[in-house]
């Protein structure tokens, strides 16, 4: 057994991931490696700027890898900020990582995609695997990019490569950053310390969405399943919770009756609304057996948990 290697491990995903997988394999086996050090210390990290590929390889050489997760990327309203700069980090992360498995120096990749590789022309409800691909942010147009070249390598060297395309993904221990479907985090923290929330998107803007179990579960699956089995080459449509901000308003008020929520939709709105829904996830199924467990009530009620043990205690928290 060769060692794990998760790549911008202090993200929002990253941060789970790595604890699931220490979990499952043993913390020692589990290189946590970020641009950033840690906000805790810990034994197994690396300062690691993907971007560099020799540093990377460095890696991979120093720790015997095997298997590497490429958490690292700017997302969808930070990279609308910054077009070029994200651009150039998520494809030039991407790239070293899949020329690094080309050389044989990882074994298998997980590269996450998103569903902002859809746009205006896709159909918006129950959105098919394969349909109409028309992103018009930065972001969504290098995870399309993304997708194409992992196929690409998966076809044309002997590479393994796996991706899944992550709804917005909700979770309690690190804060997402930059992201669109972000308002779906910080709502909670919001509606737990002020008791009030100022939506950046508006009240009927439905996004598909996951909680982090959820996710990491996927992620995980996806990365044990049998690759005679994975038909998709480039990304699997995986999907979760399909929510607006004022049903996630209403779940949350089921627990916290006095909590209140207003709307002032900024840029992120067009964004959101180029995006699905709801995904069809018919091949992840059928492929790996992927099926999400938590529901909106299930997912409102742990966030709100774990989060009441950060905030003073509520004393109107009905859970
Ligand atoms: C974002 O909002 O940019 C991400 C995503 C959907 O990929 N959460």
């Amino acid at each position: 057994m060769k060692n794990i290697l998760v790549i911008g491990a202090n993200g929002q995903i990253g941060t789970d991931l790595v604890a699931a997988l220490r979990q499952k394999y043993t913390p020692q086996r589990v290189i946590a490696s970020d641009i950033k050090e840690p906000t805790r210390f810990d034994a197994h990290f690396k300062l690691l700027d993907a971007t560099d590929k020799e540093a990377v390889r460095q890696i991979l050489i120093d720790f015997d890898i095997d298997e590497v997760y490429l958490m690292a990327a700017i997302l969808s309203a930070s990279a609308e900020k910054i077009p070029d700069k994200a651009w150039e980090i998520n494809m030039k992360v991407l790239f070293n990582a899949l020329e690094l498995s080309k050389e044989g120096f990882i074994n298998k990749l997980f590269w996450p995609s998103s569903i902002a590789v859809f746009g205006p022309h896709t159909p918006r409800i129950d959105t098919p695997q394969y349909t109409v691909m028309d992103p018009n942010t930065v972001y969504g147009i290098s995870k399309l990019a993304g997708e194409r070249w992992i196929e690409y390598y998966n076809n044309h060297y002997d590479v393994d490569v796996r991706s899944v395309r992550y709804p917005g993904i909700i979770s309690w221990k690190t804060l997402p950053g930059g992201g669109t479907t972000d308002y779906a985090v910080e709502i909670f923290h919001e509606a737990l310390q002020n008791r009030h929330y100022t939506s950046f998107l508006a009240p009927h803007t439905r996004l598909p969405m996951m909680y982090m179990p959820d996710a990491i579960e996927a992620t995980i699956n996806i990365m044990e399943a049998d690759k005679e089995k994975l038909r998709i080459k480039n990304s699997y449509n995986i999907a979760g919770i399909s929510f607006t901000p004022e049903e996630l308003a209403t779940a949350i008020q089921q627990y916290l009756p006095d909590f209140s929520i207003d709307y002032q939709p900024d840029f992120r709105q067009a964004i959101a609304e180029s995006w699905p829904e709801s995904i069809n996830d018919a091949y992840a199924f059928k492929d790996w057996h992927w099926h999400h467990k938590y529901d909106l009530d299930a997912m409102v009620r742990d966030m709100l948990q774990n989060l009441s043990n950060k905030y003073p205690k509520e004393e109107s928290l009905l859970l």
